[in-house]
């Protein structure tokens, strides 16, 4: 079964996604996700240029020659683009081969090793009753596991957290947003103040508040969005231990891997990173010297199905769980792949789930559930994703990007 043409599709309902669309010459069609937040269209030019041109004609089971021909052959490896292009077109051929298989995916990683994939969901608010509000609803939709991010005393908006109006309403199940959007919808990234001081004194007093209100049960997340230096991560993960979190997520700037160890040496609250990290040479001295506890890596960001489930193999070896990304810029399909994955992997840990908005879920049409706190990725054969091309027609990209931080001097902050 060969390839005969690969078309990549940018659609933009409520936020951009580029999708890959491999089809077979028997007419079998496989989808792959290569959002790649703010940078989408790097990732079109560098599929359509680059590497739709070599896959006509190949095997279309060949997956791990594929891999390793556009991983080496390209002689420029790694890196956030080219490893979404991969990790597009890896997706890709997996979903043909289950289709083929007539199995859903998980079936050709190995099985099912649980019932459903714990995720864990987004509560936010700028201030503590507006979070209480959050967090309620969420536990009332059946959420076990929950990520706490508020508003900072001093600070006019935090990265994270919704804002009132979006955190009042809907839910997984409804029609309107409760989480917020990572990337603005604007010709240049707005500009947002921070104050690592005032967040340090705050965040202890805000999960002290959640396990006075909701007691020891839920699993409570916290992400640092790379902010801090390693002895203050330091510190901020020696004050949460009283709260007993499930993770602290990206604590220092990712690409320093020697700063987890002191951050590890001071504290025992568990340590999340790398959801920036696209190939296992960047978990290579975290996890043999088992300076985390989760990987962050998702499936479209980190090569694909194939090196993703290669990171966790290695990290399966130190006792290391997945936590794989899973915001609304991983696209319904990214999402699919990693319900797949996560329900098969002996040494899955948690996903995370940012409910896409109404109008992506109808474009893409995915099969994926959730109930019990956790998502299935459904028993039709394949990934379970039903790309509507007609309608992402009708949503042309729109330029959109991330905030940049600044601190109170006017320098450039790290995320
Ligand atoms: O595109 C970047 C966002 O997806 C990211 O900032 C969200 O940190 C994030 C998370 O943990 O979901
Ligand atoms: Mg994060």
């Amino acid at each position: 079964m060969l390839i005969e043409r690969a078309d990549v599709i940018v659609t933009s309902p409520g936020r951009n996604f580029v999708t890959l669309k491999i089809t077979t010459d028997d007419g079998v069609i496989g989808y792959g996700d290569g959002t790649l937040n703010g940078r989408e269209l790097a990732v079109a030019g560098y599929l359509t240029d680059h590497v739709v041109p070599l896959l006509t004609g190949r095997d279309a089971h060949a997956i791990e020659d594929t891999w390793q021909y556009l991983y080496r052959g390209a002689y420029w490896r790694r890196g956030p683009v080219t490893m979404a292009a991969i990790a597009a077109v890896d997706t890709a051929l997996w979903d043909i081969k289950a289709k083929v298989a007539g199995l859903p995916l998980y079936q050709l990683l190995g099985g099912a090793s649980r019932e459903r994939c714990l995720v864990y969901g987004h509560a936010s608010g700028t201030d503590i009753p507006e979070l209480f509000d959050s967090v309620r609803r969420h536990l009332d939709e059946g959420f076990r596991a929950i990520r706490i991010q508020t508003g900072v005393p001093g600070l006019d908006s935090v990265y994270g957290v919704a804002s009132s109006a979006a955190a009042s309403v809907g839910g997984a199940g409804s029609n309107t947003r409760y989480d917020y959007e990572p990337a603005r919808r604007s010709a240049l990234p707005a500009e947002e103040t921070w104050d690592t001081r005032a967040y340090l004194r705050h965040v202890p007093s805000v999960f002290e508040a959640v396990r006075g209100e909701f007691g020891d049960d839920i699993a409570l997340l916290h992400d640092a969005h790379h902010r801090l230096t390693p002895i203050q991560a330091a510190k901020l993960g020696k004050s949460l231990e009283p709260y007993d979190l499930f993770w602290l997520e990206d604590v220092t700037p990712a690409e320093n891997q020697e700063a987890l160890r002191w951050v590890r040496h001071h504290t025992t609250t568990p340590l999340a990173i790398g959801e920036v990290f696209n190939s296992v040479w960047d978990y290579q001295h975290l996890i043999r010297e088992q300076l985390i506890d989760y990987v962050r890596s998702p499936i479209t960001h980190a090569g694909g199905i194939t090196s993703v489930r290669r990171i966790m193999d290695y990290a399966a070896m130190y006792q290391i769980k997945s936590g794989m990304h899973g915001p609304t810029d991983v696209s319904p399909v990214g999402l699919a792949a990693a319900v797949h994955l996560g329900l098969a992997l002996h040494n899955f840990g948690i996903q995370e789930y940012m409910v896409h908005s109404e109008q992506t879920r109808e474009v893409f049409g995915p099969a994926y559930e959730f109930a019990h706190g956790g998502l299935r990725p459904g028993e039709e054969p394949g990934l379970g994703v039903h790309l509507d091309e007609d309608l992402a027609a009708t949503y042309p990209y729109e330029r959109a990007y991330l905030p940049v931080n600044r601190l109170r001097d006017g320098t450039v902050h790290d995320w």
